[in-house]
């Protein structure tokens, strides 16, 4: 099955919706016996504002309540998701094991050693900013020349947050268009709104909040995935500034 919200089909990568498992840094989720499963780990750095929303989606990526009430990250948080896919070349299954990096922008400015720590080793990084906050879209080009400037080839995506305030937005859509053509970068959009209950009015509806984040952990995998196999050669190189060759949309 693919993601409804690719255009095409990304190369050997067919990504399951709807398997995932929340885990502790310690542990990783049980898959039947018959399935024979590689991990795949990669360190993702969340980078954006203060307030734009980078702990909320990391609390709504593991399917954990999220956070109402913004309070500042006070230094680095780091959270574990596990993505289960199946490869569309054989009937393998990959364990994505996600390691979102999560730091509070005053932190991040407090103290010089945060950002070199986020970013060592990352295999991806995150650009979040809000719809209903004009100057975190306006500091993108700037986070993306901070962050990633001196290591082009890690995977960048961008992410706009907040959708669920759309009637609401400081960054209308033809502004979207003009970044996306000068920047040719995946740009997805979330909304990390408390998810939905079970009937005892208490417990996280798990299936609902799979459909409001599938798209990213799809997303993140399909970059990743195909970031490795042209480091392998087993693909050839996509052209520049366009990991997978095309702007995925949401
Ligand atoms: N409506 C709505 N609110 C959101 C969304 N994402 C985040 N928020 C709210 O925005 C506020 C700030 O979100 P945080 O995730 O704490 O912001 P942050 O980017 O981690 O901020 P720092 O830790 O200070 O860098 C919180 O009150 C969240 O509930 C969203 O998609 N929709
Ligand atoms: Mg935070």
């Amino acid at each position: 099955m693919l993601p409804s919200h690719l255009d095409e089909p990304p190369p050997a990568l067919s990504v399951h919706p709807g398997l995932e498992e929340v885990s502790g840094l310690l542990e990783r989720p049980v898959l039947p016996p018959p399935v024979a499963v590689d991990t795949a780990s990669y360190k993702i750095f969340v980078s954006g504002k203060s307030g734009v929303g980078k702990t909320a989606l990391v609390a709504k990526l593991a399917g954990l309540e999220v956070p109402v009430v913004h309070h500042e990250t006070t230094g680095i948080q780091t959270t574990v998701v596990f993505w289960p896919a199946k490869l569309r070349t054989s009937d393998r299954v990959v364990l994505f094991r996600f390691e979102f990096w999560d730091c509070g922008e005053s932190a991040l400015k407090k103290f010089d050693h945060m950002l070199p720590a986020c970013k060592e080793n990352a295999d991806a990084f995150l650009f979040l900013f809000s719809f209903t906050d004009r100057a975190s879209f306006e500091d993108l080009p700037g986070q993306l020349a901070r962050v990633a400037g001196e290591t082009p080839g890690v995977i960048r995506m961008v992410i706009g947050s907040k959708f669920d305030q759309y009637m609401h937005t400081d960054v209308p859509e033809r502004d979207l268009t003009v970044f996306r053509q000068a920047w040719e970068l995946p740009l997805l959009r979330v909304k990390s709104v408390p998810g939905r209950r079970l009937a005892d009015g208490r417990t996280l509806d798990g299936r609902a909040g799979l459909a409001d984040i599938a798209h990213v952990l799809n997303g993140l995998a399909e970059q990743l995935w195909l970031q490795d196999q042209v480091a392998a050669g087993l693909l050839p190189n996509p052209p520049k500034n366009t990991p997978g060759g095309k702007v995925v949309t949401s």
